[in-house]
């Protein structure tokens, strides 16, 4: 998950001196820091070092990420003009990230690589709002009161993620997750009505690669149903639905679909309390996965920055002896 490599001093080691898109644009330090969480934890899937905003960067939208911050974007998008005017995304601008994706599959071998982009909701937020955002009103206000310039903001937002997605997997990545972060600030009939055909349309035109892909979203216990629909192989669950409920909306919402299969759901604060603690609550998630088809075991959002990496790797002994 995002800022895995936060925690890691090996991380900010390398990193010193490179700014965050910068870093993700330089194949051999993506390469570098996407193995290290596999060397130190050796965790059974590794995630390319990249970030959502990347794509828009590469397309020549004005996105910086500041430290401490987030994304923040030069010149938010709100108007028809402002969609308009936005670039399209052509597969050579994200050369980069597919040659690091080339050097990583090599050095991996055997250990799959799960390559992600942001969902076109997420990343609106991110274009409207100027940064991070905990209201999302302008977007909101922009998606109830102008759902053309909305739509036609999506739709141009979905082909870049299913470009990006596509280098990725062109270039080998062995399974993709779209991360839609945000969309568990919305009910769940704008979610349908304003979100769903948009990730849909990404994930379908995937559909063809072959390979796994994952939907995650925070906050979305009441959303898990409607997602689903987006047409994923795995649903991602953060920490506030307990996997085998999750299973249960799942399955009620389409009694005719096979069980689904899951990823999730360690609150990464518990990864700070006391062992006997987080002990308990990784054995509990692993219990509550077996109502799943299959299950993922990961935490329901990015790691802390100031976790103890020491415990992650403890966590990853304790799934792999269950
Ligand atoms: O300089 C730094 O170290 C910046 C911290 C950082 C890192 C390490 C950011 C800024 N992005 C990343 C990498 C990243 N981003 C990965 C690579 C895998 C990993 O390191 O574990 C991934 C998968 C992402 C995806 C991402 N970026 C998401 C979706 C996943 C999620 O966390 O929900 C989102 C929402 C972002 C935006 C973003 N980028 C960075 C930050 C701090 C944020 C969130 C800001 C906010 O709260 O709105």
């Amino acid at each position: 998950m995002r800022q895995a490599g936060r925690s890691l001093p090996e991380y900010r080691e390398v990193r010193k001196g490179t700014a965050m898109l910068e870093a993700c644009m330089t194949p051999d330090l993506v390469c570098e820091i996407t193995m290290q969480p596999i060397r130190r934890h050796g965790v059974d899937a590794a995630i390319l070092f990249s970030d959502i905003v990347v794509p828009l960067a590469a397309a020549g939208i004005g996105v910086e990420i500041v430290a401490g911050v987030g994304p923040v974007v030069a010149e938010p998008v709100r108007t028809v003009a402002d969609v308009d005017a936005l670039p399209k995304l052509a597969l050579d601008q994200v050369d980069p990230v597919a040659d690091a994706v080339r050097l990583l599959t090599a050095e991996l071998g055997q250990t799959p690589l799960i390559g992600f982009a942001g969902a076109p909701f997420t990343l609106a937020s991110y274009l409207i709002e100027g940064g991070p955002s905990r209201n999302h009103e302008r977007t909101k206000a922009l998606m109830h009161s102008d759902p053309r310039t909305w739509h036609a903001l999506l739709g141009a937002l979905a082909e870049i993620a299913a470009t990006f997605l596509r280098a990725q997997l062109d270039a080998g990545v062995d399974a993709v997750q779209l991360f839609d972060s945000w969309a568990g600030a919305l009910s769940e009939r704008d979610y349908r009505e304003f979100v769903l055909p948009h990730s849909q349309r990404v994930l379908g035109e995937l559909a063809d690669a072959g390979v796994p892909r994952v939907h995650f979203g925070v906050g979305t216990g009441e959303l898990l149903p409607a997602m689903r629909e987006a047409g994923a192989d795995v649903v991602g669950v953060d920490w506030r639905v307990p996997l085998d409920e999750a299973v249960r909306r799942l399955v009620a919402a389409a009694p005719e679909l096979p069980v689904p299969v899951v990823q999730g759901n360690l609150d990464p604060a518990l990864l700070t309390a006391e062992w006997d603690a987080l002990e308990r609550e990784v054995r509990r998630i692993h219990a509550e996965g077996k109502a799943a088809r299959g299950h993922i075991f990961n935490l329901g959002h990015g790691v802390l920055p100031d976790t103890d990496p020491t415990v992650i790797t403890r966590v990853v002994e304790l799934i792999h002896s269950l």
